[in-house]
């Protein structure tokens, strides 16, 4: 034992590491808990006891020799180390994490939507957030006494002449329509605002796209083809849909539209309740009221539109069950979607 003793301490002595992670692994290899001492704390036990004085002061010396030395070199490494690049400081140590971001779903869920249009021909149309009278009611066909012009909905900004939050982003497609002549064919992507009290299906401020499609001879087959292309992109090619007339002012005749459960597949579960079918945009063929107020001439020319909510698409998509989660930013929920991307 004598021997191995004097053999280990010999090369505590000798030991000439290059940098600060070499003495570490020295350390832990002689004085850790599974190291070299440890073995010969366990082969004391087991000398002849009038050995045992002896070893034990060797064992001693040996150990408190190599905390020494370990220590020492461990002072002479830092100090070499913030010497040679004193702003890098110790280059063997670990990286701190940088924890990355990630896309927000809504955003994620409207980049797939715009996309799909893309690949149909459209192009990406944007307008103003702030609006008149004019652009968001008048141009569409609504009535003066309609419920949607009620400042119970609107948020308006200013009153005669009205200036107000938009409501929808049909206002992109009036404006692009009176500036731009048939063929037309845009996706309109933005924020809304209407005075809504909060729950888990509604806020105050979401997001739609609606799209346009305006050309001579277009038609309500060519309407219903695009948005089962868009279904089956968009939640997969067994994906169907189904119609249900419905009424809007700015479209004749005007339809809901049901795209068959991605969850069940049609069968009924909770998410469907039931019913095998999710309701997820409108649409119709476009008021000839609204072709003429934007300058365009309704006997030559016809069109579709549709419109959806974002949030309610990425509920149906992600499986969330609260409109709310999109609008607090909890990193918990958010980083859920980075695969997504
Ligand atoms: C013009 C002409 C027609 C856009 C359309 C809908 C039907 C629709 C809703 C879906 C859920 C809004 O977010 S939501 O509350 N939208 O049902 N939107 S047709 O029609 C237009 C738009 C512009 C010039």
């Amino acid at each position: 034992m004598t021997e191995k003793l004097e053999k280990l301490l010999k090369r505590v002595e000798e030991f000439n590491p290059l940098n600060i992670a070499e003495v570490e692994e020295f350390r832990i290899r002689i004085l850790g808990r599974k190291g070299e001492l440890n073995d010969l704390m366990e082969e004391f036990k087991t000398v002849a006891p009038e050995l045992k004085r002896e070893l034990g002061k060797q064992l001693n010396h040996l150990k408190n020799r190599a905390t020494e030395r370990i220590n020492e070199l461990k002072q002479k490494m830092q100090a070499a180390s913030t010497a040679s690049s004193p702003a890098l400081g110790d280059m063997t140590r670990p990286g701190d994490h940088e924890s990355l971001g990630s896309r927000h779903p809504v955003s994620i869920v409207r980049n797939e939507i715009v996309s799909i249009f893309s690949r149909l021909g459209y192009t990406v149309a944007e307008g103003p957030e702030i609006e008149d009278d004019w652009h968001v009611f008048s141009a569409l066909n609504f009535p003066p006494e309609h419920p949607a012009r009620d400042m119970q909905d609107t948020f308006f900004i200013e009153k005669n002449p009205d200036i107000l939050l938009r409501t929808h982003t049909s206002s992109i497609q009036v404006r692009t329509m009176e500036r731009q002549k048939p063929p037309i064919r845009v996706i309109c992507p933005g924020r809304v605002f209407r005075n809504e009290a909060i729950s888990y299906r509604a806020h105050c401020i979401f997001h739609q796209v609606e799209g346009l499609y305006v050309d001579e001879n277009v038609s309500f087959a060519d309407l219903k083809q695009s948005l089962l292309y868009f279904a089956k992109e968009l939640f997969g090619e067994n994906t169907r849909i189904r119609m249900r007339p419905s009424y809007f002012p700015f479209t004749e005749p005007s339809a809901e539209v049901d795209v068959s459960c991605n969850l069940c597949g049609g069968k009924g579960c909770p998410v469907c309740k039931g019913t095998g079918w999710l309701e997820i945009l409108g649409c119709g063929m476009v008021d000839p009221n609204v072709l003429e107020s934007c300058g365009i001439d309704s006997k030559k020319y016809s069109g579709f539109a549709f419109g959806m909510g974002v949030e309610r698409v990425a509920m149906l998509k992600f499986g969330v069950k609260d409109l709310r989660l999109y609008f607090e930013n909890d990193v918990r929920f958010l980083h859920q979607f980075e695969t997504a991307i």
